[in-house]
C-alpha cells in the first residue's frame, strides 16, 4: 500500500474517476432540469484527489467532507444509486432524501459527513480520530477541505490540538485557488497551505493534485505513518475545478486562469495518457470505462425517478424519540 500505485490500483482509480465525472456531469444536467434540488457544487476536474486518497482507506476509517462532496462520497464507497437518489431528494437516498448534496452521510462506509459549513468538518475529524484511539483501533480520520477553509479559525485550532495530542488524522486540502469567487491572493499572503502549518512541525507536503500517482504515493506514505501512531499529517493538493463554484455560477472571475491549460491537466486525461504510455491501458479501454460509468449513472437516474419523495411522517419521525433508524 505504501509505494507507488500498481497498474490494478491505477485502473481502479481511473474507473472511479469516470464514475464520479459521469455522475457529476449528469447532476449538472438534472439541476438545470429541476430534478436535483438545492445548491450544487461539482468537483469536475478535482476527482484525482478523492480517488487517490479514498482508494487507500478502509471502511472503518472516517472521512469528512464539505460542500463539494459527491466525489468523496463515491470514492469512500457510498453506492452511486443512493448518492444520486439523495441529490434528487428521494427516499432511496443515502439520508432518505432529507439531506441533499451538502449533507451526505454513509456510516457503513465511513463517510461520516459532508457539511455546508466551511471549515466545520475539520474539528469533527479530530473527534473520530480520538474515538478510534480510545477504542484501541488503528483506524484514522481523513478530512477534505478547500483552501478557503484554511482561513476559518477552526482550522488552526484543529491543527493545534491534533499535533499536541498526536491524533491519527490526515488533513487533505484541495487547493483549487479560489474560495467562491475570490482568488487565494485576495484573502491571504500565504500562498501554500502547507506553509500555514509549518510551526506545528507535522509532516506536510504540497503535491500536484491532478496527477493521481503523486497524490497516491505521498498520501499512502502519510497514511502509513498516521496509522502507526506517529501523529497527524497535512497533504495539500493543487488542483482546479473545471466548472463554476456552484451550478449556475456565471463564472466571470477567472480571467487570470487559463481554462484551456487546466483542461490539459484534467486528471482523467492525464492518467489515461500515463496508462497508455506505461502499457496498462489498451486503446479502447478509456471509451469502455467512460461508457460503463455513463450507463451506471443512467440506470441510477431511472431508479431514483421511481423512488418516492419522503413524506411528512418521515421528517416528523426524526424529531421524536426512537426516530429514524
Ligand atoms: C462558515 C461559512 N462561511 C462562509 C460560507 C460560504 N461559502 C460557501 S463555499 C465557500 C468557499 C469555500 O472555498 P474553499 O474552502 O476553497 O472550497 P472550494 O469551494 O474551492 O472547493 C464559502 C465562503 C459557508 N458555507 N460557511
Ligand atoms: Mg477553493
Amino acid at each position: 500500500m505504501n509505494g507507488t500505485p500498481s497498474p490494478e490500483q491505477l485502473r481502479d482509480a481511473l474507473r472511479l474517476m469516470w464514475r464520479i465525472r459521469a455522475m457529476e456531469e449528469r447532476v449538472g444536467q438534472l439541476k438545470r432540469a429541476g430534478e436535483v434540488h438545492g445548491l450544487i457544487h461539482l468537483s469536475v476536474g478535482q476527482e484525482g484527489v478523492a480517488a487517490a486518497v479514498c482508494g487507500q482507506l478502509r471502511d472503518d476509517d472516517a472521512v469528512y467532507s464539505g460542500h463539494r462532496a459527491h466525489g468523496h462520497a463515491l470514492a469512500k464507497g457510498a453506492p452511486l444509486p443512493a448518492v444520486l437518489a439523495e441529490l434528487m431528494g428521494r427516499v432511496d437516498g443515502l439520508c432518505k432524501g432529507l439531506g441533499g448534496s451538502m449533507h451526505l452521510v454513509d456510516v457503513e462506509h465511513g463517510l461520516l459527513g459532508a457539511t455546508g459549513v466551511v471549515g466545520g468538518n475539520i474539528p469533527m475529524a479530530l473527534g473520530s480520530a480520538l474515538a478510534a484511539r480510545m477504542r484501541g483501533s488503528d483506524a484514522v480520520a481523513v478530512v477534505f477541505f478547500g483552501d478557503g477553509a484554511v482561513q476559518a479559525g477552526q482550522f488552526n485550532e484543529s491543527i493545534n490540538i491534533a499535533t499536541l495530542w498526536k491524533l491519527p488524522v490526515v488533513f487533505v486540502c484541495e487547493n483549487n485557488g479560489f474560495a467562491e469567487f475570490s482568488p487565494r491572493s485576495s484573502h491571504t499572503n500565504v500562498e501554500r497551505v502547507s506553509d500555514v502549518v509549518a510551526p506545528y512541525e507535522l509532516p506536510r507536503e504540497t503535491v500536484d493534485g491532478n496527477e493521481l500517482a503523486s497524490v497516491w504515493t505521498v498520501f499512502g506514505r502519510m497514511l502509513a505513518a498516521v496509522r502507526a501512531g506517529e501523529g497527524p499529517a497535512l497533504l495539500e493538493c493543487l488542483t482546479h475545478r473545471l466548472r463554476g463554484h456552484y451550478e449556475g455560477d456565471p463564472d466571470r472571475y477567472r480571467e487570470a486562469v487559463s481554462k484551456a491549460e487546466w483542461q490539459e491537466k484534467d486528471p482523467i486525461l492525464r492518467l489515461q495518457r500515463q496508462g497508455a504510455a506505461d502499457g496498462w491501458l489498451a486503446e479502447g479501454d478509456p471509451a469502455e470505462l467512460e461508457a460503463a460509468a455513463r450507463a451506471e449513472v443512467d440506470e441510477a437516474v431511472e431508479a431514483a425517478r421511481r423512488s418516492p419523495f419522503p413524506d411528512e411522517a418521515l421528517a416528523a419521525s426524526l424529531v421524536r424519540p426512537g426516530g429514524m433508524s
